[in-house]
């Protein structure tokens, strides 16, 4: 078994390239749910529904979130009536809110909704939420944040939600502390330690490590089961040559006195993963990360198409021991 941690896009994307080089009856994503929220009294996931989308082959490919061949008469019609409208729901994606919203609603938890989902998108693999608790990623901004379209004037110190934060502001405004609600009370998933437990490898995908993989870490017990893992831990470095490949890593590792580097991602992973991965780009870090106390291994991990993604996982899997499949 494999078992990956994973955000949105990059998580995504990694994964789709495991699916093409193990089998997916034995690759579990265990998925941050800390950028959830409640809109329109609909509960929506955006990091698990990218990944299903993305495995689905029926991702927005140019916006990386949401579904292909989407509408928005839904969305154009809340903004006449000035309702909110800064967070891009299409058509076809607010079914699947409509769905998951009803079925908690009638006492299902978020791990039954999501697997009735992706087994509607004939997924393979296991697509887990951390944690059915509520858990929610609040920022507080470190300097004022003017109005904007769509957006009222802050002063520094608030503290914002997760998407307030990443799309009604566009991640625009500097971030002095990130806290994950809820964390404490929070319980895993059941099978998710277990399968922490006994995996060939626990990979960490290339996504934020503060507000991606930090809401799966915080979870209660999650972060323990995967450092008594660490020689099998392997993460992969979301910063290339200094610079996250979407979204604010770079800019939030800064601004909360991490190096926007593959060695401030070292430093980060270190308790907790034996293995970093990181990019051709960064070759000449290799020693600086091995200092931190990790195996370190350069390979291509920009992943354009789903034959770079393939090799990425291959390497990756490589790294920790781990036989794949040939490609086909
Ligand atoms: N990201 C945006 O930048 N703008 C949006 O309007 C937006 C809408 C949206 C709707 C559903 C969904 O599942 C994701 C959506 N995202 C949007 C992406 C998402 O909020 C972020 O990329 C992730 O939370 C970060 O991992």
């Amino acid at each position: 078994m494999i078992v990956t941690l994973a955000g949105g896009v990059g998580a995504a994307r990694m994964l789709a390239g495991l699916v093409q080089v193990v089998d997916p009856d034995h690759l579990t994503a265990v998925v941050n749910v800390g950028d959830d929220l409640v809109l329109h009294g609909l509960h929506i996931s955006p990091d698990l529904d990218t990944v299903t989308y993305t495995l689905a082959g029926a991702i927005n490919t140019e916006t990386g979130w949401g579904l292909t061949g989407e509408t928005w008469q839904a969305r154009d019609m809340v903004e006449r009536y000035g309702g909110v409208s800064w967070f891009g729901l299409g058509d076809r994606d607010l079914g699947t809110h409509l769905y998951r919203t009803q079925r908690l609603s009638e006492g299902a938890d978020l791990a039954t909704v999501t697997a009735e989902i992706t087994a509607a998108w004939d997924l393979g693999l296991r697509v887990v939420p951390v944690t059915c608790d509520p858990l929610r990623t609040m920022v507080t901004l470190a300097a004022d944040d003017p109005e904007g379209p769509g957006s009222p004037g802050l002063p520094a110190g608030s503290e914002i939600g997760f998407q307030e934060y990443f799309v009604q502001r566009h991640h625009s405004v500097p971030v002095a502390s990130v806290r994950i609600a809820g964390a404490d009370a929070a319980r895993p998933t059941p099978g998710v330690l277990d399968a922490i437990a006994g995996a060939d490898a626990v990979v960490v995908a290339p996504s934020n490590p503060i507000v991606s993989i930090g809401p799966v870490l915080a979870v209660p017990g999650v972060r323990e089961a995967v450092t008594a893992r660490r020689e099998q831990v392997v993460a992969v470095s979301p910063i290339v040559a200094g610079a996250a490949l979407k979204g604010p890593a770079d800019r939030m590792l800064t601004e909360l006195g991490h190096e926007a580097s593959v060695v401030g991602v070292a430093r980060l992973y270190a308790p907790f993963a034996g293995t970093l991965v990181i990019d051709e780009a960064d070759a000449d870090r290799v020693d600086e990360v091995e200092a931190e106390g990790l195996r370190c291994v350069v390979t291509p991990t920009v992943m354009r198409s789903p034959e770079t993604a393939a090799a990425l996982a291959r390497a990756t899997l490589a790294a920790v021991g781990v036989a794949t499949e040939p490609a086909p």
